[in-house]
């Protein structure tokens, strides 16, 4: 991974102008009132279909006769298998970095940027026509070392450089930022403790005025989890927030919902409801990081017209191009499976091509009543003992000198699992720094990791994944799981 100084970086070709085309191409298409997709230089996803009977045979260009995108998440380790870049070429016109533009990623050093793989998928993507959604800029997970151990005022001010530093470089070529992610309690609706909370409870707003001085031309998302359902206290907690930012002049343009739904975590028919609420606010809404756990064809269709219905709803992004390159591959929540279109793909397909033209772009902002908030559903397991076997697998997914990242997949036998724990010994003084999708303990070289409080219920044979950032020479233990 290159590492470089911040910019100028002067020798990228600039997005604006690829922007105005779309733009003016949706706006063109509104005037004409046709059917016609917006074809997008360079862009082999794009079609030309000259009238509603033409459906586009691409996610993308489906998605542009309404003046949305349809995206994709992408690994810089996966740009040399051809399978995957063919179906991300032909398929998706908007790309988020995966992993590759996150905090430990770009500033691995403080104040020592580093963009070798941001640059990969960026410009694999400018360069096939696609446009960029950066993620992510302040978040609690994936902070360097240098990051984690700070606090208080010194943390506050590296996670204003790190924004500058990062938008400064790539300035007037991101779409769109999540500035902010994951910043909200799993439950009861407040925030998520962390070190960046506790610098106080303005770094959120202070996040979004620093982006929006950096790169005015990007719009700038607030971006979590568990937020699709509009009864649950995080999404009230969430709106509560974005609508107080409107208000007073924060600086907050879209909501991503990430969308990762799974048997704790379902789609809900009220996520029109979700998405119109947070539109009517004033923000557009783009759906971030969508997977679902098997794949439905009907819930995924769902999904795609729950967006439809919403003029502000301007995109949707999967977490992934193949099942097997999903983070949680054992659910198969993607919609390829190999080089194969699965019946998903098809759904959202049909469901792109099906939609209107999208008459207003941006609708007046009217006022939604604020709902009682009911408290989040807590997916904790009904107890079925004594049957749920379970095995974890763990596997170093990126190393750097003095540290690494780790997946660990735990997968339920032939009976489901209510529950699990995880164990393992490091074999030479390794540490974790930052955990994900768990709850662990440290006693010694020993470290017992127990399921987050929505991801404790795994079907027979299914599957879910926890990670963490690690210090130390990289180890892959063997670990064991056990489960009530
Ligand atoms: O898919 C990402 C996986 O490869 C990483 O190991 C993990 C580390 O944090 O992050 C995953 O992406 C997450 C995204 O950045 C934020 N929302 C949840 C996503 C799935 O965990």
């Amino acid at each position: 991974m290159g590492t470089n100084a911040i910019p100028p970086p002067g020798t990228r070709r600039p997005l604006g102008g690829l922007r105005r085309t779309l733009v003016a191409g949706a706006l063109g298409t509104l005037v004409l009132g046709t059917f016609a997709a917006v074809t997008v230089p360079g862009s082999a996803g794009a079609t030309s279909a000259g009238s509603a009977s033409a459906a586009a045979t691409t996610l993308g260009a489906a998605a542009q006769q309404s003046g949305r995108y349809f995206g994709t998440a992408i690994s810089a380790g996966r740009l040399g298998d051809s399978q995957y870049t063919t179906i991300a070429n032909r398929e998706f016109d908007m790309i988020t970095a995966e992993n590759e533009m996150k905090i430990d990623a770009t500033e691995p050093n403080q104040n020592q940027f580093s963009f070798g793989n941001a640059d990969r998928i960026y410009n694999w993507a400018v360069q096939n026509g696609k446009r960029v959604r950066g993620h992510t800029l302040a978040w609690h997970a994936q902070q360097p070392r240098w990051m984690e151990n700070m606090s208080g005022s010194a943390l506050r001010q590296a996670m204003i450089n790190h924004i500058n530093g990062v938008m400064n470089y790539y300035k007037g070529k991101i779409y769109a930022w999540d500035v902010v992610n994951e910043a909200f309690s799993d439950s009861g609706g407040g925030r998520r403790d962390s070190n960046l909370q506790r610098t106080g409870n303005d770094w959120i707003e202070v996040a979004f005025r620093t982006a929006r001085a950096a790169d005015p031309a990007a719009k700038l998302c607030y971006n979590d989890y568990n937020i699709d359902n509009w009864t649950w206290a995080k999404t009230q907690g969430v709106y509560n927030m974005v609508r107080d930012f409107k208000q007073r002049g924060v600086p907050i343009d879209c909501v991503g919902l990430q969308s990762h739904f799974n048997s704790g975590s379902p789609y809900n028919s009220n996520y029109r409801t979700t998405i119109q609420s947070f539109a009517a606010l004033g923000v557009d809404v783009q759906i971030t990081e969508l997977d679902i756990q098997g794949a439905s064809p009907q819930t995924y269709a769902a999904v795609v017209n729950d967006c439809l219905a919403v003029p502000r709803c301007n995109g949707i992004t999967v977490w992934g191009v193949r099942d097997q390159d999903s983070w949680r591959s054992g659910d198969t929540p993607l919609l390829f499976s190999g080089g194969n279109k699965k019946p998903a793909y098809n759904a959202v397909l049909d469901a792109l091509n099906a939609a209107t033209p999208n008459p207003t772009p941006s609708p007046t902002p009217t006022v939604t009543p604020t709902p009682t908030p009911t408290p989040t559903p807590t997916p904790t397991p009904t107890p079925t003992p004594g049957t749920g076997a379970c095995t974890a697998t763990v596997e170093t997914t990126n190393s750097w000198p003095g540290g690494f990242q780790t997946t660990v997949t735990v997968r339920a036998g032939s009976s489901p699992v209510n529950g699990w724990t995880v164990q393992w010994a490091w074999p030479g003084g390794q540490s974790i720094s930052s955990l994900w999708n768990g709850q662990h303990t440290v006693s010694g070289s020993n470290v017992t990791v127990r399921n987050a409080p929505y991801n404790g219920s795994i079907a027979a044979g299914q599957s879910t994944t926890f990670g963490f950032t690690g210090n130390g020479t990289a180890a892959t233990p063997t670990a064991t799981c056990t489960s009530p």
